[in-house]
């Protein structure tokens, strides 16, 4: 697990495995640093360009200590029990994704305390944010003071409220520095789109690729619920310069360009040069409405996210939409060597 020469920056990234955590490995090595990668499974569709990953389980503090086997100057902490509102909003995980998060968090903090790490980043959600504040697709408030009285709806965003907390007290007890971001609905390439794990824009993508040029795709809800939605290079720039920054948060690190779901399909039909029609149907559809309220980062930061939400989709559904060609063309092909293989067998099936 050591570096072989000590360069003069070193940081860990705790679910190096995950979207972000692993495009956040490529920007800091972009950056110089020696990087570590924690995580559970590697990267699912690239190579890691972490100079050290190591698999293993952040709910187990022996793990997470071999991890923390020296000082980082900066952890990044992503690791979590996660998903889009088909993962979180369902209540089929609750109890898994507030018993893991929050393991995670005790344990990687604990560590770093104990390492005498003292910067340390969180990457909390817009999903804390109460209930009440959210329930007008068109008026939604987001802004850091509304957080209490606590109403999250879902019990992701209760585990990311005391994880919050508990950095806090971490930062006033211990005297660690620490930075906590809300990031509110991230996007881009590399991103879960098929695994059930998926959110909207990935999942929206993929339906619109898959569709017919003329074509249908299933929405859930009634489509006028609202959103914003962040580009993954945004994401990341907004993250460095906050842990990097004075400001503990929290604070919104997302864009304030709100779309209805409806709005959103339309916009990624027109990037696939598609004829979309929408299917609204029953589905977990969480809040209302929720837009990034950008004033307190502009405040602390002199500086908010600026790439316009088509700007993302671009880029982004290209990738989905080679996933898709290249998934059908191995299922086709699979296809194709079981009729060689075993015709009578296949044909019995159909
Ligand atoms: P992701 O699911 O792609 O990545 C999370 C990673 O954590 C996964 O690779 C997973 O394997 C890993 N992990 C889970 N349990 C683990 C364990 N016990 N030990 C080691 N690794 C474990 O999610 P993401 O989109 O990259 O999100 C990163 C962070 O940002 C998460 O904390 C998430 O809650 C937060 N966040 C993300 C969004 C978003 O839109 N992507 C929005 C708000 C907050
Ligand atoms: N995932 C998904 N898949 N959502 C769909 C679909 C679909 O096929 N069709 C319509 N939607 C609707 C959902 O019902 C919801 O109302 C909206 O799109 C956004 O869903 P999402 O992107 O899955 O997740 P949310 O914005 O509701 O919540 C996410 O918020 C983040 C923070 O802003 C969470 O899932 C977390 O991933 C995260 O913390």
């Amino acid at each position: 697990m050591s570096p072989k020469a000590m360069p003069e920056k070193v940081a860990l990234v705790c679910g190096a495995g995950g979207f972000i955590g692993h495009h956040l490995v490529r920007r800091l090595k972009r950056e110089g640093f020696w990087v570590r990668g924690a995580d559970l499974k590697f990267p699912r569709f690239s190579e890691t360009e972490a100079d050290d990953f190591v698999i293993g389980d952040l709910r187990d503090p022996y793990f997470v200590r071999q991890v923390m086997d020296r000082r980082f100057d900066e952890i990044y902490q992503l690791a979590a029990d996660m998903g889009g509102a088909g993962y979180i909003f369902t209540g089929e995980h609750d109890a898994d994704v507030m018993h893991n998060s929050a393991t995670i968090n005790l344990n990687v903090l604990h560590a770093a305390y104990t390492r005498n790490t003292k910067r340390i980043f969180y990457s909390s959600s817009a999903c804390m944010y109460p209930e009440y504040n959210q329930l007008d697709p068109d008026n939604p408030n987001c802004a850091e003071s509304t957080a209490y009285p606590a109403a999250p709806d879902s019990e992701y965003g209760w585990e990311k409220l005391f994880s919050e907390r508990l950095y806090l007290a971490y930062g006033r007890n211990h005297g660690m520095e620490v930075r906590i971001a809300r990031y509110h609905n991230i996007f881009g390439p590399e991103g879960s789109w098929n695994d059930g794990k998926e959110k909207a824009p990935a999942a929206v993508c993929r339906k619109v690729a898959m569709a017919a040029n003329v074509g249908e795709v299933e929405i859930w809800g009634d489509g006028k619920q609202t959103r914003s939605f962040l580009y993954i290079d945004e994401c990341l720039e907004g993250t460095l310069r906050l842990t990097r920054s004075s400001f503990p948060g929290p604070v919104n690190i997302g864009s304030d360009e709100m779309v209805s779901i409806d709005q959103l399909v339309d916009m990624v039909a027109g990037i696939a040069g598609k004829t979309i029609k929408k299917r609204h149907i029953d589905g977990p559809t969480g809040v209302r409405g929720r837009n990034s309220d950008n004033r307190l980062i502009r405040e602390k930061l002199n500086w908010s996210p600026s790439t316009v939400l088509a700007d993302g989709l671009r880029p982004t559904y290209d990738w989905i939409n080679s996933q898709v060609l290249r998934n059908s063309r191995s299922s086709g092909e699979a296809l194709a060597s079981a009729v060689v293989s075993q015709p009578g067998r296949l044909r019995a099936a159909e």
